[in-house]
Order: C-alpha cells, then structure tokens, then sequence
C-alpha cells in the first residue's frame, strides 16, 4: 500500500511548479508497480495491447515507450488511478483528478534525452493538465532524471498550477535563447519517490549515459470537470502518427505529439 501520512505542499507546487515527495510508496506496492511495468514491455515483443515506440541506441533497438495500457492491467489500473496519485492530484487540482495519459519511458542505456520543452502543447483538448513522474530505477544526472525549470512568471498566476505562459517553438521545443535564461535544476530520484509537474513546467533530459536502464512511467491528470478526454487523445495520436509516420527528419523517432524526443530511429 502507499503510505497514508504523506503530506502535500500545494503551496510548494503553486509556488516552483513541481512538487517531490520522497519515499511515498511502499516497497511491498513498488515491487508489484515494477512486475507490472515489465508485463507492459513484454507486451512490446509479444504483439500484445498498449501502443509502444522503439529507438536505436549504439547496442541495438530498445523499447523507448509504452503507452495505452492501463485497460490491460488491474494492478497499473488501480495504482493509476484510484491511489495516492489522484489523492495528491485532488489537492493540488482543488477537486477530483482524471487520467488524461500514462507512459512508461524505458530509456535503455544509450537511451535518447528530451529537448527542452513544456508538456502542454503536446496534450490536446484542454489547456491544463499536471503529470506524476513514477521512476522505476535511480533518475541520476548520469542516468538521464528530469531537469525543471520555473517559468519566468513565478507566481503571478492564480491557476492551480504555474502561470500558462507557454515558452515553445512550431516544434514544441524551448528555444536555445529562452532555455538558456531558465534556472534549470536536476531532480534525482529514487524508486519510491514521486515528482509532480504543471504542463507548463519548463523540463529536459539527458541520454543515459550509465549501464542500467532509468524507467519511469509519467501519469498525466486533468481536473475531472474539464471532461474525460482519454479515449479521444489516444485515438487522435493513433491516427496522427498513421499520417505522420514514425520519425521527424529521419533523424529522431516520433514518440511523441511534439518533437522533443532525441532518440534515434529504430533499426529493426
Ligand atoms: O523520461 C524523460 O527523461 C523525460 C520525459 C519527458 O520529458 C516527456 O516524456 O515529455
């Protein structure tokens, strides 16, 4: 079970953008999070349900992402979305929270890093959701954690979240100008762990650059009066991706709506 006495910083969350909590799940519910997850990527080999994305890395294609899954799984379903997680969203959203996405981000060893970037223009339909960054392994600066920034107009906005000031180019990307202005700060982690973030919250990556794989799934919410818009963004990014095919360039693998993701093509 997660653990009941956490306690929730809205005021932190309101105040930075994002909001650690350490040592917030149990390691009896991490070992059946962390199983679960690995039925998920087997699914990648096994043509079995969920939407999953591979990219090439110096050792080989891996799995990058997995997504679409949580229809596939009791325990991920319940963790998801009837936990700790959406106890802590309902705060900081001030009312219940419904899931918008889940994905779980593999990056393998060699594993590709994310350009600077704000999640908002990437999840379409209402303009403001707050994610849960769950990692699996150590998120270190050599395994590749998230690095977040405060948007510049720190405390001036009255959304339950950071102000909406939205900082990306055509690419979804945040300009080199603009990137190297922000305060940037890593956030390592360890399995257990959570890390809250706005969709406006400025965050990149690096590739990982040690032995060991960093997986962590990031769990997306939106506030349950906007509406429920799961099914329609998973069928829009089907049919976006069926006509935009799998890569930008033929230099980076189309993963995501936006092109931030840095991993290569995979060569299967
Ligand atoms: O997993 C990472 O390293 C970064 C993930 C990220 O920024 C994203 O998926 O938008």
């Amino acid at each position: 079970m997660v653990k009941a006495n956490v306690t929730i910083d809205g005021a932190a969350f309101r105040e930075e953008g994002w909001l650690v909590m350490r040592g917030a799940i149990e390691p009896g519910e991490l070992a059946a999070i962390d199983a679960a997850v690995c039925d998920v990527a087997g699914w990648a080999e096994a043509d079995g349900p969920g939407l999953h994305h591979f990219e090439q890395t110096d050792a080989g294609a891996v799995l990058a992402r997995s997504e679409d899954f949580i229809e596939h799984h009791d325990v991920l379903r319940a963790f998801i979305c009837d936990g700790l997680i959406t106890r802590v969203l309902g705060e900081l959203f001030g009312e219940p929270a419904v899931l918008f996405k889940e994905k779980v981000n593999y990056k393998h060893p060699g594993g590709g890093g994310f350009a600077p970037h704000q999640d908002a223009p990437a999840y379409r339909f209402i303009d403001h959701h707050i994610s849960c960054m769950v990692p699996l392994d150590p998120a270190t600066e050599q395994s590749g954690c998230l690095y977040v920034a405060p948007v510049p107009d720190a405390g001036s906005s009255t959304s339950p979240g950071r102000g909406s000031m939205m900082m990306t180019d055509e690419r979804g990307r945040i300009d080199e100008s603009l990137s190297a202005g922000l305060a940037w700060r890593p956030v390592p982690l360890d399995p257990g762990d959570l890390l809250f973030f706005d969709s406006y919250t400025p965050h990149y990556s690096d590739t990982n650059s040690s032995d060991r794989p960093r997986r962590a799934a990031y769990l997306t919410y939106n506030a349950a009066s906007r509406g429920d818009f799961r099914d329609r963004y998973y069928a829009d990014k089907r049919a976006d991706f069926a006509l935009a095919g799998d890569d930008f360039d033929g230099e980076r693998v189309r993963i995501s709506i936006i092109d931030d993701f840095l991993g290569r093509p995979a060569q299967r």
